[in-house]
């Protein structure tokens, strides 16, 4: 029976990405309310996203046929080295009215052209078990390493996708199929080092 994992995440994008990533796992989408994250590090903010999605589903007495094994959270962003690691933990929030389209080569402007051009996508996952006795909540990190195009390029993936260039390659993750994507991100990283975690300790 594959394990029902509550993802505490709004954003869809990674959600299909663990669809792929995870298959092993049914997950189930967050409909509480929005999550606070006010951490200063991607390893604080995924815990707390995962554990205030566990603990507002106990509060609810989520059970029955909606139970969940366990919680699943995923703070992750992009780390400029030219931009002192930013926008790093507020890859969400910055330049916030703007649509990625116009952020992306906003963020490219920021460079100067002696700056060096690498960055890296880190992304940490953040497990919290429905049951607390079974497990206490931990976390798994996944880094991509890899270099700021010269212009937004391609169409897939989402977010700051089209500027990032994976170390190895010359193409964009967003000029990337998911395939490739998947096995080279933060994401694909972290989620098979927390398949393994789950694995080992029989929670999966
Ligand atoms: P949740 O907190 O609801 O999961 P969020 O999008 O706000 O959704 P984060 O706070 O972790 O999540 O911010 C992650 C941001 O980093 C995301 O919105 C993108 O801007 C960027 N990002 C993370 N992973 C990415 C990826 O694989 N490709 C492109 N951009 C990514």
């Amino acid at each position: 029976m594959k394990a029902r994992i509550l993802l505490a995440s709004r954003n869809a994008h990674k959600a299909e990405e663990f669809e792929s990533l995870l298959p092993g796992v049914e997950f189930i989408p967050w409909s509480g309310p929005e999550i606070p994250e006010d951490g200063a590090f991607f390893q604080d903010n995924a815990l707390q996203k995962a554990i205030f999605a566990r603990d507002w589903c106990a509060r609810r007495g989520i059970g029955g046929h909606d139970a969940i094994d366990g919680v699943i959270a995923d703070d992750s962003g992009l780390c400029v080295d030219a931009l002192f690691g930013g926008p790093g933990v507020l890859s969400a929030r910055f330049a916030p009215h703007l649509s990625y389209a116009e952020k992306n080569p906003l963020l490219l402007r920021m460079i100067n052209p002696e700056d060096p051009r690498t960055c890296r996508f880190v992304c940490v996952l953040a497990y919290a078990d429905a049951t607390e006795a079974r497990a206490e909540p931990f976390t798994v990190s996944g880094i991509a390493e890899g270099s700021l195009a010269m212009e937004a390029r391609g169409n897939s993936g989402f977010g700051y996708d089209p500027i990032f260039i994976p170390r190895g390659y010359d193409n964009t993750f967003a000029e990337l199929p998911s395939e490739i994507k998947n096995s080279l991100s933060h994401r694909g990283k972290a989620a098979r080092a927390l398949a393994g975690r789950l694995r080992g300790a029989e929670l999966m």
